[in-house]
C-alpha cells in the first residue's frame, strides 16, 4: 500500500493563503483513463479531485479546462459552498453527467485543501467517525454458474462480507458483468461495442444462479447483483419476487430509473431490497424514488453527483425515508474518488454499503492513498484530506487510449439498454 507523501506542516491560512493560483487537469491512463484535477493554492497546499467519466473523459477535460478553470483562478478555495452555487447556478445549462461531474472535481479538490490546512481527515470535517471502516462488495462473475460460484468463494476466502455475483447467460456472448478474465473492465473498445441481450434466458438463468449460490456457500454472506437496467417494469417485478427465497443485500438498476414511477410496480410485487443511482447525477434524479420509499440504497456517488456538498445533501435526503448509501465504485472510479466516499461513508449516519472493484497496480502507482481493507471492510486513514494523491510524472506515462462503453441489442437488432 502506497501512502501519500506528508504534506508540509498544514497552515491555517488566510484567504490570500487559500487563493487559488492554478488548476491542472490531467488526463492520464494507467490501465484505464481517468481525469485527475489538481488545484494548488498562494500557500502551496493543493487539493485533488476526480473528473472521470467512463467513455467521455475528454468532454469532461474539455468542459473543465474551457469553462470552469478559468472561472477558479483567484477565488478562495475555502468558499466550497459558494463554489458549488457559482459553478451550479452560474452555469444556467444545470445538471447532467459532464456538468456534474466537472463540478465534483472542483468541489472534492477543495474539501481536500480544507482538510490539508485544518489538519484533519475529510470524514472528520464532515462530522466525525459514525463506524470503523466501510462495509464493502466486490464483484465476482464467471461466465456460467458454477465459475460464478467459485468466483464467489474466492472473495468470501479473502474476507470479504459481501459479494456482487454475475454469470453468463446461456447462448448471450458477452453477457454484462462477465469478466475474460482480467479484471471487469467494460469500455473496451475506441467505438462501443455490440452486444446482444436475451431478457427470457436471463430471467430463468439468474433465480439458478442465486439458489447456486445459497445452497454453496450458505445464508452468511451478503449477495448483491446488477440488473444493469435491462429489464422492463414488470420483468423487473418478476426477478425481484423471484429471487425473494435467496435474501439479497440488493438488486441494482432493475429498470431504467428515468422513469421513478416504474419502481411503484417492483414495490407491488416484491420486498428484495432495491439500489439505484450510479447513473444519477443530482437529487433530482432520485427524489422521487426517495421520498416514496422506491428504493432501499442510493448509488449516486461523489464524482458524478456533483461532489460532497451536493451528494451530502443526497444522503441527508435519503436519510430522513430510512434510504441508506451504497456508493458506485466501479474501477472506472479512480482512487481519488474511492478515498473521498470512504471518507464520506465513515462520517455518513446513513451508511449502506460500498461498492469496491480493485484497480490496476499502475492505477494503485500513479494514485498512492491510505486506505486498507480489513475484515471486509476499507478503512481510511487521517491522513489530512481525502489521504489520495498523485505522482504526476508517472501520470505523465500514460497518455489517453480512446475507450468508450459497449451497447446492447435485442436479437433482432432493437437497440436496448447495456
Ligand atoms: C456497474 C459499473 O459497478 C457497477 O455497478 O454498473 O461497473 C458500470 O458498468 C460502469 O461503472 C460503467 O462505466
Ligand atoms: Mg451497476
Amino acid at each position: 500500500m502506497n501512502t501519500p507523501a506528508q504534506t508540509e506542516t498544514p497552515t491555517q491560512g488566510s484567504a490570500r493563503d487559500r487563493r487559488i493560483v492554478d488548476a491542472k487537469v490531467i488526463v492520464t491512463c494507467p490501465g484505464r483513463n481517468f481525469v485527475p484535477l489538481k488545484i494548488p493554492t498562494a500557500s502551496g497546499v493543493y487539493g485533488l479531485g476526480d473528473a472521470t467519466l467512463n467513455g467521455r473523459e475528454l468532454a469532461v477535460a474539455a468542459y473543465l479546462q474551457d469553462h470552469v478553470v478559468p472561472n477558479l483562478i483567484g477565488r478562495d478555495a475555502g468558499r466550497i459552498e459558494d463554489m458549488f452555487q457559482f459553478l451550479y447556478r452560474g452555469a444556467y445549462w444545470r445538471r447532467g453527467p459532464v456538468t456534474m461531474t466537472a463540478i465534483a472535481a472542483v468541489d472534492v479538490a477543495l474539501w481536500d485543501i480544507l482538510g490539508k490546512m485544518a489538519g484533519l481527515p475529510l470524514y472528520q470535517l464532515l462530522g466525525g467517525r459514525s463506524r470503523e471502516g466501510a462495509l464493502v462488495y466486490g464483484h465476482a462473475n464467471g461466465r456460467d454458474i458454477a465459475e460464478a460460484s467459485d468466483a464467489v468463494g474466492r472473495f468470501i476466502e479473502q474476507g470479504f462480507l459481501a459479494v456482487r455475483a454475475q454469470c453468463g447467460v446461456p447462448g448471450v456472448k458477452k453477457a454484462y458483468g462477465v469478466s475474460s478474465g482480467k479484471a471487469y473492465e467494460p469500455a473496451e473498445s475506441e467505438l462501443p461495442a455490440e452486444t446482444v441481450w436475451n431478457t427470457p434466458r436471463y430471467l430463468e438463468t439468474a433465480p439458478k444462479l442465486f439458489e447456486r449460490l445459497r445452497r454453496d456457500h450458505g445464508n452468511g454472506v451478503e449477495l448483491l447483483h446488477d440488473v444493469h437496467h435491462r429489464l422492463t417494469p414488470i420483468e423487473a417485478a418478476r426477478l425481484a419476487r423471484d429471487l425473494e427465497p435467496y435474501r439479497l443485500f440488493w438488486l441494482e438498476d432493475a429498470t431504467p430509473a428515468e422513469n421513478q414511477k416504474a419502481f411503484e410496480l417492483i414495490r407491488r410485487h416484491s420486498v428484495t431490497p432495491l439500489a439505484v443511482g450510479e447513473v444519477f447525477n443530482s437529487i433530482w434524479d432520485c427524489k422521487y424514488l426517495i421520498e416514496n420509499q422506491l428504493i432501499d440504497y442510493i448509488r449516486t456517488t461523489i464524482v458524478h453527483g456533483g461532489g460532497i456538498t451536493h451528494v451530502r445533501r443526497i444522503a441527508d435526503f435519503a436519510a430522513l425515508h430510512q434510504v441508506r448509501t451504497g456508493f458506485h465504485g466501479a474501477t472506472d472510479l479512480s482512487p481519488v474518488t474511492m478515498g473521498a466516499a470512504l471518507h464520506f461513508d465513515t462520517w455518513v449516519p446513513n451508511f449502506g454499503i460500498q461498492e469496491w472493484m480493485f484497480h490496476d497496480d499502475r492505477t494503485e502507482e500513479v494514485f498512492p492513498h491510505d486506505y486498507v481493507f480489513r475484515n471486509g471492510r476499507l478503512h481510511v486513514g487521517d491522513t489530512p484530506g481525502h489521504g489520495v494523491d498523485i505522482d504526476e510524472k508517472l501520470a505523465a506515462r500514460y497518455p489517453y487510449s480512446p475507450r468508450q462503453l459497449p451497447i446492447a441489442r435485442l436479437e433482432d437488432g432493437t437497440l436496448w439498454d447495456w
